[in-house]
């Protein structure tokens, strides 16, 4: 597919931005087919988490400024609507984890698709930028709803007004990210990581991302009762089974996601 490179492979899907030469900028036709591969990995069992990246230098640079469809004075409402919005859904819908692999600049529409995943790792020279003040705009791709839980309100507030560049190590040290590693050791640590997530309960992963997605808006009483009724599923499953299982025999648990 023309900017973007799907596979599958080992329970793992890795999702590629791939226009280099434009830093991996996105269009709409892009990110439509970035979404498509989201809801994809939702219905197929095989698979267990979604590794997101980019070729080349950059990770991703964010809407192409140079599309037709976001010219000044065209609406950018509509290309939000139809194209960012059910990408950032699609991916907080996905009850499977979501590792953004940050191999380089990760701007505007591009940062805010990596802050989306679940689990961020990022190669040292990688950084982020909320350019999106630059050019006389706010952070969107759920960057408003973002920036504010991962940074808190003073740093937010500070990267968005300002479209300040910061580092891997910045953001890492702030606690927006999980994992800040070498350039040469990004490959080694994403796909342990990624590894990892393919054998886990996924059904309980999925748990807790639809868990900690409804307290946030929740009471402590909402949350209790949501954490119930989710317990009493996963307690349903193969997996709880094999876990308890796998701990009393002192062996290491073979997961299916079931
Ligand atoms: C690009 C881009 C780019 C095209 C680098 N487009 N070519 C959603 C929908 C609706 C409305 C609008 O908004 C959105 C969401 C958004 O994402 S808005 C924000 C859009 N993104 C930006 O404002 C970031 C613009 N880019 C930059 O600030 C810099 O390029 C960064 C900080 C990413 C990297 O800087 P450098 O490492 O110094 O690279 P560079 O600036 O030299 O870029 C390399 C090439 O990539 C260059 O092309 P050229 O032909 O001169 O080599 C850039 O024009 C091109 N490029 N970003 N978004």
């Amino acid at each position: 597919m023309s900017g973007l490179v799907v596979t599958r492979e080992g329970g793992i899907m890795r999702i590629t931005l791939d226009r280099p030469e434009k830093l991996n900028a996105i269009d709409g036709e892009v990110a439509r087919k970035a979404r498509l591969a989201f809801e994809e990995a939702a219905l197929v069992h095989d698979v267990r988490v979604v590794v997101l990246t980019g070729s080349g230098r950059a990770f991703c640079a964010g809407q192409d400024l140079a599309d037709p469809a976001v010219a000044p004075g065209s609406d950018l409402g509509m290309t939000i609507e139809h194209f960012y919005n059910p990408l950032i859904r699609a991916m907080r819908a996905l009850p499977k984890p979501i590792v953004a692999r940050v191999n380089g600049v990760a701007a505007g529409a591009g940062a805010n698709l990596a802050f989306a995943a679940d689990i961020i790792v990022a190669a040292r020279s990688a950084s982020f930028v909320e350019s999106f003040s630059r050019i006389g705009l706010l952070p969107d791709s759920g960057g408003t709803w973002m920036l504010p839980r991962l940074f808190g309100y003073p740093r937010a507030v500070g990267l968005a007004m300002l479209g300040e560049r910061i580092s891997a190590e910045q953001a890492h040290a702030w606690g927006a990210i999980w994992q800040v590693v070498d350039d040469t050791d990004l490959d080694r640590a994403c796909d342990t990581l990624a590894a990892t997530l393919a054998q886990a309960p996924t059904l309980a992963l999925g748990a807790i991302k639809t868990a900690f997605e409804a307290s946030a808006n929740s009471t402590l009483s909402a949350a209790l009762d949501f954490e119930r009724e989710l317990q009493r599923r996963l307690g349903a499953s193969r997996d709880y089974r094999e876990g308890v299982e796998a701990f009393a025999a002192k062996r290491k648990p073979a997961f299916e996601g079931r």
